[in-house]
């Protein structure tokens, strides 16, 4: 089964509008054919609407970092899927560690999130990923299939094959260490195999798994070389267009 690669840039908390814009107008044109991979930007929910529209009729997608999970409420400096949906946006990242170990993210909340998303036609890219005590204890395959098992409940096998699973190992990100390609396979090659018990082979084989911590345009090749990873998950080097478009062009 062949899987089209996705590479999504993660911005994290940077980029003004303007900024953002004008990185899009950078890139847009220049970005492969969706037919190819598909090539995401998430970016902060402000810029949201004015990158939507900037890259409408391109082969660029957006994403949101992050989304509520309930469609409307007293839930105070929240989005929901709904707006997001309404403003065109594709994609959502759900559980990313620094909403995890910062914003009190849990594997109930990213559950709900999933579902919502899928419920508001957003595609969801739920972080999974353990810290270097659990990795250095041995825990690593119990901390992944547990925060796999829970983020994938109650979500139908037919939407399932289409949930991308960014693996990030906490101690590689944004510390300028990042796993092996024979490391970061081994365990998306395990999330596969969880996905495989939850429902079967055959999403299994659909669902892609990204590898994300200190991804560089220089070590890209040799993950995607790898048999179970299908992308990656971009912060610091997908903030600049060239390194972005570098990033991009590994997949060619
Ligand atoms: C991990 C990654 C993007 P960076 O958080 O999700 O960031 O590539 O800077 O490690």
């Amino acid at each position: 089964m062949s899987r089209k690669p996705i590479i999504a840039g993660n911005w994290k908390m940077n980029k003004t509008v303007k900024e953002a814009h004008e990185f899009v107008e950078a890139v847009k044109d220049k970005v492969p054919s969706a037919d190819l991979v598909d090539s995401v930007v998430a970016a902060p929910f402000l810029a949201l609407d004015r990158l939507v529209a900037d890259a409408k009729g391109s082969d660029l997608k957006i994403s949101a970092e992050n989304v509520h999970f309930e469609n409307s409420g007293a839930f105070t400096g929240e989005v929901s899927p709904v707006m997001l949906e309404d403003l065109g946006v594709q994609y959502a990242i759900i559980g990313h560690s620094e909403r995890r170990a910062m914003f009190a993210e849990t594997d109930e909340t990213v559950n709900k999130k999933v579902l919502a998303s899928f419920a508001h036609h957003l595609i969801p890219i739920v972080c999974v990923g353990e810290t270097l005590d659990e990795r250095e204890g041995g825990k690593w395959q119990s901390v992944v299939k547990n925060q796999v098992t829970k983020a994938f409940a109650g979500v139908p096998s037919d939407q399932a094959a289409d949930v991308v699973v960014a693996y990030e190992p906490i101690w590689a990100i944004g510390t300028g260490k990042s796993a092996s390609s024979d490391d970061a396979n081994e365990v998306c090659a395990y999330i596969r195999k969880t996905v495989a018990d939850l429902y079967d082979e055959t999403v299994a084989a659909k669902v892609r798994i990204q590898y994300g911590g200190s991804v560089k345009p220089a070590t890209i090749g040799d993950l995607l070389a790898q048999s179970d990873i299908d992308g990656a998950l971009v912060g610091g080097a997908s903030l600049q267009p060239e390194s972005f478009l570098a990033l991009l062009d590994a997949v060619k």
